[in-house]
């Protein structure tokens, strides 16, 4: 008998920020937070896992390297919560054969660069855990998963949910209300698009996990944010998604994505995540939007970056065409870009 599953989750993108712990263990957050999952075709991570009375080790591949699973570390503890998961629903099935007692290996990987600089541990570990429960064929919903897979990576909890999805900071100190939820299906708002442009794909200078904890430490700005602006920008922007109200979505996301640099500045010594060429597509997006808003028309698009110099345009699809064309006119290397909608036909840009 083979104990094997395989599953996939998508990146997602995040329109009101996680950055800070409250508990660095557990991955408790400072605020909630609120992003866009992707669509799976397009970028994600598939894992693997295998269950095996012959394994004598729990062992992890990644991208077909295998990676040393370290005693207490975050995918350790991620395996572990899911055996126990596994071990009751064998505690309530005692017909069930006994897979938490077995080993596992796992072997993920990313269906984009590792170095296009884009999130990977989101999707990695929230397929790590989704392959597990499928493996293990337990019952969990979403919402019981990302409590397990937000332990890996925080970002993790929220590819759990395909289309617009929250991460509920919590307040309980066990973390046992720390979980993502559905705001909106993909389908509720299908006309929504990400465009990722690759500004750089250098790996970055400061990992999310020791910057977001040294600007818990030092910034003063954080303690404003958490408590006096995002918990208003959440109401408002999940109103926003259920509305399909894309001015309001834009207006606060590309606020948020601003005000997460800005704190991430705030840091002691400071942290600068976006370049030069980051900063020239802000300035496109903002003229872009003034030209539009000054005929009296709709704001058409928002950016956001996260802990790198790459920028996601969140736009609908009814402009999507117009904006490619936009920053490759303005940047012209981006000639090179996947076209998956085939917005421009088979000869790509013209
Ligand atoms: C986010 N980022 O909400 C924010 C915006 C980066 C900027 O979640 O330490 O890799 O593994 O919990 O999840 C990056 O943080 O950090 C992140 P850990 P994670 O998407």
């Amino acid at each position: 008998m083979v104990y094997q599953a395989t599953v996939s989750a998508p990146v997602n993108i995040a329109c009101i920020k996680y950055w800070g712990k409250r508990d660095t263990k557990l991955i408790l957050p400072t605020n909630s937070s609120l992003s866009v999952t992707l669509d799976q075709d397009h970028l994600r991570s598939t894992t693997t896992s295998r269950a095996d009375p012959s394994f004598t080790k729990d062992r992890l591949w990644l991208n077909g390297v295998e990676e040393e699973i370290k005693p207490n570390s975050r995918t350790a503890t991620c395996i572990t919560e899911m055996k126990r998961l596994r071990a009751n629903l064998e505690a309530k099935n005692p017909n069930e054969p006994k897979l938490s007692q077995f080993h596992v290996h796992i072997a993920s990987k990313n269906n984009f660069p590792t170095a296009a600089g884009l999130a990977s541990s989101a999707s990695g570990f929230a397929a790590l855990v989704k392959s597990l429960a499928t493996l293990y064929q337990l019952p969990s919903t979403p919402s019981e998963l990302s409590l397990i897979a937000r332990q890996g990576s925080g970002s993790a909890c929220r590819s759990l949910f395909g289309g617009f999805v929250a991460w509920e900071m919590g307040s309980s100190p066990d973390g046992s209300d720390s979980l993502a939820i559905e705001v909106a299906s993909r389908e509720h708002w299908p006309e929504m698009h990400a465009l990722i442009c690759v500004v750089s794909d250098d790996k970055k200078g400061t990992s999310s996990t020791s910057g977001m904890q040294r600007t818990v430490e030092t910034s003063a700005l954080l303690q404003y944010r958490i408590k006096h602006v995002v918990p208003e920008r959440m109401k408002l922007v999940s109103e926003a998604i259920k509305t399909r109200d894309f001015n309001t979505f834009a207006k606060i996301t590309m606020q948020d994505s601003n005000q997460f640099h800005a704190v991430a500045l705030d840091t002691e010594p400071p942290i600068f995540y976006m370049n030069d060429v980051s900063r020239a597509i802000i300035s496109l997006v903002v003229e872009y939007n003034r030209v539009s808003v000054d005929a009296g028309g709709p704001i058409k698009a928002a950016y956001t970056y996260d802990a790198g110099p790459n920028a996601v345009i969140y736009t609908l699809k009814e402009n999507a065409k117009e904006i490619i064309e936009l920053i490759v006119k303005y940047f012209p290397q981006a000639n090179q870009f996947r076209d998956p909608f085939g917005l421009f036909g088979e000869n790509g840009v013209q």
